[in-house]
């Protein structure tokens, strides 16, 4: 009997899409995420992977690719700010993240019309809500009293396709393609 082969369509990767936490605000989380390490283990991510997801799109076959960066290309999104000012632990995935008391409405709605976008052109099966937050530390089991975070605020001017992948050195990521986010027009 013949040997059964199953092929699989190549694979673009892992994708996502996000903002980049800019270098001032990844040193200081990096930092406290080091300290937390220090005193309670756990596995640091790199200071230059911090980021805000705002669309996990997961495995998307390569052909799909040009037709994803055209898509992205031809959103018109809006600028938007970001506020990091608290440190949260979930239990369940042993994760340690900087999130925000008060997110602005204008990021959950950039996430939200990013994702409808995506599921409306075929490349996400279902939108999710939106829970903003930088994951700075895995594998963290038990966190003790969490240091207070001072708040980290900017305003997201791009949001960048992001790819991953397993490395020895832990999750590695690489920006497939950036856009700007629009400004706000001037009042007239
Ligand atoms: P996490 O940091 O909370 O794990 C790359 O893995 C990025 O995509 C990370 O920000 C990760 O969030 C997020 N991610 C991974 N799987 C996801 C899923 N099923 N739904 C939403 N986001 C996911």
């Amino acid at each position: 009997m013949a040997a059964e082969t199953t092929y699989t369509a190549p694979s673009a990767g892992r994708l996502f899409f996000a903002l980049w936490v800019p270098p001032a605000c990844a040193g200081t989380l990096h930092a406290m995420a080091g300290a937390v390490v220090g005193r309670s283990g756990g596995r640091l991510m790199r200071e230059d992977t911090l980021h805000l997801t705002l669309a996990f799109l997961g495995d998307i076959a390569e052909r799909r690719l040009p037709a994803l960066l055209e898509h992205a290309a031809g959103l018109s999104l809006p600028r938007v700010p970001v506020c990091l000012d608290r440190l949260g632990f979930w239990a369940q995935n042993h994760i340690l993240f900087a999130g925000s008391s008060a997110p602005d409405p204008a990021l959950g709605a950039l996430a939200d019309s990013l994702q409808e976008s995506l599921k409306e052109a075929g490349f996400l099966a279902e939108t999710r809500a939106f829970v903003p937050h930088v994951t700075m530390l895995r594998k963290l089991l038990h966190p003790g009293k969490l240091p207070a975070l001072p708040a980290q605020a900017w305003e997201a001017e791009e949001f960048a396709l992001v790819r991953s992948w397993r490395s020895d050195r832990g999750a590695a990521y690489e920006t497939v393609a950036r856009w700007p986010l629009q400004a706000a027009l001037p009042p007239t």
